[in-house]
């Protein structure tokens, strides 16, 4: 019975050693990652090669189920398999103290070869931070499980002995204060890992607040008054930086200092490539601009689309600059890479680019700065193409090559190479499963096609009849607009569905596609009951 209850006790003071040894390798890491980089850290970079390679209908049904929480939840996700495998090494040592010393290692290796497979990856140096990890953590698990009275490495195989500690253990109290003080070492060392992170974003930050934006050359034009429509509940025609949607691959949002920013345009047909400061830019003509921004990912009725005045270069005077010429004008080069600096790559055609539309590389967002997490300081900006296509965030390369030569990040993964904006239309109010009260009911929206521009929107209330809703006034072919119809609700269930009409008298196809490869269709609709 005593015998039973040592070896219930020992195995859970190896589990807690072994807890402690997970614990003390993911802070030695971050602490290594502060002063090395911290977007080398060990849950980011596992977190980033599981993104890596994540097939599209995973990485879409994760955007689905946990929306802008997907990486919070990957990332949770992790630190639980890792707890996991962390206790179970440590329930090894109980028996084989060695081998589950080394069992660390393995993950330090594992965690190492991810950081060096991230595109972003800055060389060796990103291996530091999970093979130092890796040691301390093996080291605890070695100590302690020893001191837990682990059979040893070195001990014959076969049932303990019964007594409390093989000898190499330590007492009860001695192994509680040495598991307390590795606890508090590591807390340490992974607090002052992120403290140090942080103060390397302090440039950055400061390179932003002390930006002022130029005027622009080109002001957008006012936004016509009737272009909003005063129904509670409609998606606001402009959409505030901070809760315009976000999606990225970025499980620490790049830092980028202004000053020491570069651009880098170079490539096929480029006779004079260059490289650009922030100041160059922010010294040439400035244009604003109204443009709507949608999601490859965003499903029928969405959120992943919103609309911003954004200031920037245009890109097709840049381009023209370093003697690039569009396919139609005898151009060799297609496909224009925008590759940032956490080394994602977008791909768009060079004859969207230079076909006259206000393709910029946006400075500015709704009168300030790019924020951090909408790429700080310069991002692409073209309207008519869906974001992985086109809106790369922290910019720092445009190459000009070829669609048959190269394949950027998202077209790897299965998504389509070329992938013009869908027609589409949403109904924001009333909401899925609303009990909106029986007379008249105001069912409004957005619809968007840019490039195109919206023309006609309908509503149908069951399996009546498609009904014209009222446009709200257009801004621009590049903007979304709102629209709203009158109902008068009778008590019971309703569904109601909307279709939008594009100006080239297209109207969105009822078919439902997935947004995997080129992005989703079919109309949108929400179940109602007026009680
Ligand atoms: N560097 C970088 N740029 C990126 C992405 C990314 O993952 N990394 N995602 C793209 C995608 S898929 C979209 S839809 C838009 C979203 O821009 P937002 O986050 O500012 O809304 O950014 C694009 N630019
Ligand atoms: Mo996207």
């Amino acid at each position: 019975m005593s015998s039973f209850r040592t070896t219930i006790d020992r195995t859970a003071s190896c589990g807690l050693a072994g807890l402690l040894a997970g614990f003390t390798a993911l802070a030695a890491a971050e602490l290594v990652a502060g002063l090395v980089r911290p977007a080398a850290g060990p849950v980011t970079v596992v977190g980033g090669a599981v993104i890596d390679r994540t097939p599209a209908a995973v990485k879409d049904f994760a955007i689905r189920a946990f929306g802008e929480k997907d990486k919070l939840v990957l990332q949770l996700g992790i630190l639980l398999l890792l707890a996991l495998f962390a206790f179970f090494l440590g329930v090894l040592a109980v028996r084989h103290r060695r081998v589950a010393a080394a069992g660390v290692l393995v993950f330090g290796i594992v965690g190492a070869a991810a950081a060096l497979s991230r595109p972003d990856s800055a060389g060796g140096g990103d291996a530091l931070p999970a093979l130092a990890g890796a040691a301390a953590g093996a080291a605890v698990l070695y100590v302690l499980a020893g001191g837990a009275g682990g059979a040893g490495g070195a001990a014959p195989a076969g049932p303990p002995s019964g007594d409390a500690g093989t000898g190499s253990g330590w007492s009860r109290r001695g192994f509680l204060t040495a598991s307390a003080v590795t606890a508090a070492a590591a807390t340490g060392a992974g607090l002052l890992g992120r403290v140090l992170a942080g103060q390397r974003g302090q440039g950055a930050v400061a390179s932003r607040s002390g930006l002022t934006l130029p005027a622009p050359a080109s002001p957008a034009a006012a936004v016509p008054s009737g272009a909003e429509l005063k129904v509670p509940g409609i998606s606001g025609f402009t959409t505030p930086n901070r809760n315009f949607y976000r999606v990225d691959t970025a499980l620490v949002t790049p830092k980028v200092d202004a000053g020491a920013w570069r651009l880098r345009i170079h490539g096929e047909g480029v006779s004079r490539p260059r490289t650009y400061r922030l100041e160059e830019l922010l010294a040439r003509p400035l244009i604003e601009r109204d443009i709507t921004l949608t999601c490859v990912s965003n499903e029928v009725g969405g959120p992943y689309v919103g609309n911003a005045r954004w200031l920037g270069v245009p890109l097709a005077g840049l381009l023209a600059e370093c003697g690039v010429r569009p396919p139609s004008q005898g151009g060799k080069a297609d496909q224009l890479v925008a590759r940032s600096v956490d080394g994602m790559t977008l791909g768009s055609p060079v004859e969207d680019v230079m076909d006259g539309r206000d393709a910029l590389l946006a400075l500015g967002m709704n009168g300030e700065p790019l924020p951090f997490d909408h790429g700080f300081p310069v991002r692409m900006v073209v309207p008519g193409l869906y974001g992985y296509v086109s809106a790369c965030k922290w910019i720092e390369d445009i190459e000009l090559t070829t669609f048959d030569a190269y394949d950027p990040y998202w077209v790897q993964r299965k998504w389509a190479r070329r992938a013009p904006v869908k027609t589409q239309s949403r109904i924001d109010t009333p909401k899925p499963f609303a009990r909106p009260a029986a007379g008249t009911v105001m069912v409004a929206g957005v619809a968007w096609a840019q490039r195109r521009g919206i023309t006609r929107v309908e509503v149908r209330i069951d399996d009546g009849p498609w009904q014209d809703a009222e446009l709200a006034a257009e801004d621009t072919v590049d903007t979304w607009r709102q629209w709203s119809y009158r109902w008068q609700a009778a008590p019971g269930g309703h569904t109601i569905a909307v279709r939008a009409t594009d100006g080239t008298g297209q109207t969105q196809t009822e078919q439902r596609a997935r947004t995997v490869p080129d992005g989703s269709s079919g109309w949108h609709s929400v179940f109602v009951t007026v009680p």
